[in-house]
């Protein structure tokens, strides 16, 4: 593989771009070496700006899960936009892709779109505060809910992969709001609601972890959650920007039957433009401006262009009841043949996959909090990066990150991967 193109690109962007990238994750600090500019891309497949051809794991971080330029979303688009691109005002378009967002997903009654997940998520726990009038919040260490100040502490995806779990700017006076608990550990969560009595307005989780590597819910987890939410007056909210319209057409809620209070979306419910949102009941959304007291606003928010991409995603997962399963089952087959050639190279790795995620980290141990996932061989890690680009397969650029299976994936796409990893392990 020659990245020529890309390092000139690099070089330019540098010049103009702190760090030449948009989101620091692209940058690939984590693994070393030059990012990838990309020209194109189609189905599985991206195209670089040196002509070289990969098969996509990452699909822009889980919104193309049927695939890059996937017709209908592009026709939506392109024939929304010869109509105008914004009005700053409503459209019924937005009552139409609300309407059957609500529809899909178990106890939301209504829905605010933004234009991403930080947004997302940052509205909720505002929404959350005013609702139930506390300061407090809950997180989890190593789960990313955006870069917004409450959740920069110790967060996950980007911000650990630059080893900077307290990023600057975030003030004291945010930080003593945000309390840090361990993923999958029911007992520190109890812990710190009996030292925060009456003072802690939500808990807020991604409910399948994604921002450290793969990593689901123990059993009990979720329902240890919602019960010590419902028992203590606290909101529980879903951060799905990743697993929602992903793991189930209603998402985790449905997956586990666990009713979060609030739940906050991205990625895909977009299509792949700019588009976040954010759930509940409406006796909670009810609180939001101009109804309510809460406030919340955006320029772009509703856009027709976002609102057509999403609408049209969302309509082909709504009509194709197979997709999840389909997902699912080359998921599992990729895992199953990762597994296969990783003991036959005698690696040490451990698989966590649910769904349609999936993440291979280079340690014996089980992957199932933030502190056991920053245990991975990470010297290894970026050698297996690195080796599969060369061999024409993109992963995450981070050892904190999950693979998104697209449905554009064929088995032979996945036998080629699964091949490529045996030829790379073969070298550790
Ligand atoms: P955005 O603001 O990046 O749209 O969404 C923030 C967010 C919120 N919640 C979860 C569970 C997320 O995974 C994210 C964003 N995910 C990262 C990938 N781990 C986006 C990639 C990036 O930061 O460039």
């Amino acid at each position: 593989m020659i990245y020529q193109r890309s390092s000139q690109l690099f070089a330019e962007a540098e010049k103009v771009i702190p760090g030449g990238v948009n989101s620091p994750v692209r940058a690939f600090k984590a693994v070393g070496g030059t990012p990838i500019f990309v020209k194109s891309a189609k189905g599985a497949y991206l195209y670089d700006e040196d002509g070289n051809r990969l098969i996509d794991y990452i699909n822009s971080w889980g919104p193309m899960i049927l695939g890059h330029a996937y017709e209908p979303v592009v026709e939506a688009v392109i024939e929304k936009a010869k109509l105008g691109t914004s009005f700053g005002m409503p459209t019924e378009l937005e009552t139409q892709i609300a309407a059957l967002a609500v529809s899909m997903v178990p106890n939301i009654d209504k829905i605010r779109f933004v234009n991403s997940g930080t947004e997302a998520c940052m509205s909720a726990v505002r929404l959350a505060r005013g609702f139930t009038k506390r300061d407090k919040i809950i997180k989890f260490a190593g789960c990313y809910h955006g870069h917004s100040d409450s959740f920069l502490i110790q967060a996950g995806s980007g911000a650990v992969t630059f080893g900077t779990p307290n990023s600057p700017g975030v003030t004291a006076g945010t930080a003593k709001d945000t309390l840090l608990a361990k993923y999958n550990d029911l007992e520190n969560v109890k812990t710190l609601i009996e030292a925060n009595k009456n003072e802690i307005a939500a808990i807020i989780v991604e409910p399948v972890a994604g921002n450290m590597g793969c990593i689901p819910p123990v059993k009990g987890f979720l329902e240890g959650l919602r019960e010590l939410c419902t028992a203590n007056g606290i909101l529980l909210i879903f951060d799905e920007v990743m697993t929602g319209f992903r793991l189930a057409r209603g998402g985790v809620q449905e997956l586990f039957n666990i009713n979060a209070d609030i739940v906050c979306f991205g990625k895909v419910i977009g299509g792949g433009l700019p588009v976040g949102a954010f759930a509940a009941r409406a006796e909670i959304m009810n609180y939001l401006a101009p109804l309510g007291p809460v406030y919340q606003a955006g320029t772009l928010s509703g856009n027709p262009l976002a609102m057509a991409a999403g609408l049209a995603m969302l309509q082909a997962l709504d009509n194709d009841r197979e997709i999840f399963k389909r997902l699912e089952e080359k998921t599992a087959y990729l895992g199953a043949g990762i597994e296969r050639v990783l003991k036959a190279n005698n690696v040490v790795f451990t698989i966590n996959q649910i769904g349609s995620m999936i993440s291979v980290h280079f340690d014996a141990n089980p992957v199932t909090d933030f502190q056991s996932a920053a245990a991975g061989d990470n010297e290894t890690f970026k050698k297996f990066f690195h080796g599969l680009v060369a061999e024409g397969v993109y992963i995450a650029p981070s050892a904190y990150e999950t693979w998104f299976i697209t449905d554009a994936l064929t088995y032979e796409d996945l036998d080629f991967t699964i091949n490529a990893i045996d030829k790379v392990s073969k070298t550790f």
